[in-house]
């Protein structure tokens, strides 16, 4: 891996996203037709979605992962979410089945993306799965049953990962839409983690760090290699909280797609090449 450091914002990061590729979308022009769960309606400003996805894409790229962005899908208004239409692992990726029907026609373009890198393993019906829901923790692969990903997604995936010697966990979470609303892997075997929607101790022997109370929307970080982690801008207290325990930040404005409940993982697929 490539570790040349560079200096941004003041801060010292590394270019570690070297030989990992990122497949993101731009924001769809529909975006405020979006799905939403936990939120009421708060108009969403095009330009601004537009303007902050091109800051978090220049990111990726600036700690040196290669972005393959894939075409603008103006009449899908979740479409910038492409973390939902797959789970990427070094063996394989599995293409899931959204739980929101007006998300399953984002899928195609994604397998397509995906099939000159890995083997494809698709979620059938009557499973539903969403990617926000899933957790990749070295061998052990956690999902969250909620409101978009179910028993028969977690049962398929556990068949499909068997042979590479996964074990997969079904995973309890309440009043967030997706698992990974209420928790991210910023560590080998470190989550960050918003104890009010998820108890941690389904997540093992594994260390915990939690977001701060008044940022319950903070959990939710990119983990891109050693301590380096992608953060969103909107939570400050959780942020130095994090650089206090010696992670390198890269934040990022994120809070115009907030609006459409989504977060930082939502917006890019990221694997090895
Ligand atoms: C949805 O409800 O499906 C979108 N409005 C937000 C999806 C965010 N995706 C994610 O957290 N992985």
């Amino acid at each position: 891996m490539l570790l040349s450091a560079f200096l941004r914002g003041g801060a010292p990061l590394i270019k570690a996203g070297a030989g990992l590729i990122a497949i993101t979308r731009p924001v769809s022009p529909s975006v405020n037709q979006c799905q939403l769960t936990h939120l009421q309606p708060n108009p969403i400003n095009f330009e601004m979605a537009t303007y902050q996805h091109e800051e978090y894409v220049s990111r990726l790229q600036s700690l040196g992962l290669n972005v393959i962005s894939l075409p603008i899908e103006p009449e899908l208004p979740d479409s910038v979410f492409v973390e939902d239409c797959a789970v990427v692992f070094n063996e394989c990726a599995i293409i899931t089945r959204p739980g929101a029907d007006s998300r399953k026609p984002e899928v195609p373009s994604v397998a397509k993306a995906l099939q000159s890198h890995r083997h494809l393993f698709f979620i059938e019906e009557p499973g539903t799965l969403d990617g926000g829901d899933v957790i990749v923790a070295g061998k052990n692969v956690y999902v969250g049953l909620s409101g978009r990903s179910n028993q028969e997604a977690i049962d398929q995936i556990q068949n499909y990962l068997e042979l590479y010697g996964y074990t997969v966990h079904g995973v309890k979470i309440t009043e967030c839409l997706h698992l990974k609303s209420a928790a991210t892997l910023i560590g080998p075997s470190t989550f960050l983690v918003n104890p009010q929607w998820i108890d941690a101790s389904q997540f093992g022997q594994s260390k915990i760090i939690t977001v701060h109370p008044d940022e319950p929307n903070a959990a939710n970080a990119i983990w891109i290699a050693d301590n380096l982690l992608v953060f969103p801008s909107a939570y400050p207290l959780t942020a130095e909280k994090l650089k206090h325990l010696g992670y390198l930040i890269a934040e990022v404005p994120a809070d115009e797609l907030a609006k459409a409940e989504g977060a930082v993982t939502c917006c890019s697929l990221i694997f090895k090449e």
